[in-house]
């Protein structure tokens, strides 16, 4: 069994928030899915106090070895989530880690302050790729005002607190190590690269909006040298992904310093990618895949 943050898990090998939808799969899959559920916890897609549409179409887009998608946080909000979403999710056969995002400290600290009553979720992944309504920074970009967010949430609650980095700043370590000082219990990282991709026919931007985030094989070594950087310079526990699909990539992580891989863009192209790495993380390095 591996600890993380005081929780149990089966594995190292969990999925990316956003890049598979349980209930969904449920839908498609039925009771194996339970029989066989293919992480070692369950990472929800990213909630919001109000409901939101997302961004227009067209929302993703096929690069060199990767994808760009502009999807903009649909969802229906908290209440709904709290209402619908954790009963169900509550089924699944492993621990339940929520993701949220805010774009101020107090509305991520309404949405840190209604989960902890809430037994179903073991830990909260704060996404901090949110720009901050008063600078337009990305809130995760900016140590200072991340080390704020982090001792505005953190006496909120005991649930352990995961801060899920963003890469697009100018040094992700010290992004991490803000978070680590105001009270995070574990970073992930990497979310998406920013990146723009042009509709064929020049009539500018192909994505509804406008700019998106790149992920899959293409971030692989972006991750690589992200997960090594924080890794020595925070003593919490990371989880490491961006581009993993296969057990060596997933060892390479832990490799760098990750405790869990959480699997993101291939679990697009194959629902089981999470039951497979795990098997062949476990195949190839025994002795550190749990
Ligand atoms: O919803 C999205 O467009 C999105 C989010 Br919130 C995120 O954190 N990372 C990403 O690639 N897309």
């Amino acid at each position: 069994m591996i600890d993380f943050c005081g929780i149990e898990l089966r594995h190292r090998v969990i999925n990316a928030s956003g890049c598979f939808d349980a209930l969904a799969a449920q839908r498609v899959f039925g009771e194996e899915l339970y029989e066989r559920f293919p992480f070692a916890a369950y990472v929800s897609k990213t909630i919001t106090l109000a409901a939101r549409d997302g961004n227009p179409p067209p929302r993703l887009w096929e690069s060199a070895a990767g994808m760009i998608n502009s999807i903009g946080l649909p969802n229906r909000g908290l209440a709904s989530y709290l209402e619908y979403d954790l009963p169900a999710l509550a089924q699944l056969p492993v621990p339940l880690i929520t993701n949220v995002m805010g774009s101020t400290a107090e509305e991520v600290g309404e949405l840190v302050a209604a989960l902890q009553d809430r037994e179903q979720v073991a830990a909260i992944e704060l996404n901090v790729s949110c720009p901050n309504v008063a600078t337009g920074l990305d809130i995760g970009a900016d140590p200072a005002g991340l080390e704020a967010l982090l001792r505005h949430v953190r006496p909120l609650g005991r649930k352990p607190l995961v801060v899920k980095l963003t890469p697009n700043t100018a040094d992700v370590a010290a992004c991490a190590a803000a978070a680590e000082a105001g009270g995070a219990d574990s970073v992930s990282l990497i979310n998406t690269l920013r990146a723009v991709a042009l509709a064929p026919d020049g009539s500018g931007p192909w994505l509804g909006g406008g700019s998106g985030g790149l992920s899959g094989p293409a971030i692989r070594s972006v991750a690589l040298a992200q997960v090594a950087r924080v890794a020595a310079r925070v003593s919490i526990p990371v989880i490491g992904m961006g581009g993993v699909a296969s057990g060596r990539d997933a060892g390479d992580l832990i490799d760098a310093g990750a405790t869990l891989v959480a699997i993101g863009t291939e679990c697009f192209r194959d629902p089981a990618a999470g039951t497979r790495i795990a098997a062949e993380l476990e195949l190839r390095f025994p002795q550190i895949a749990r």
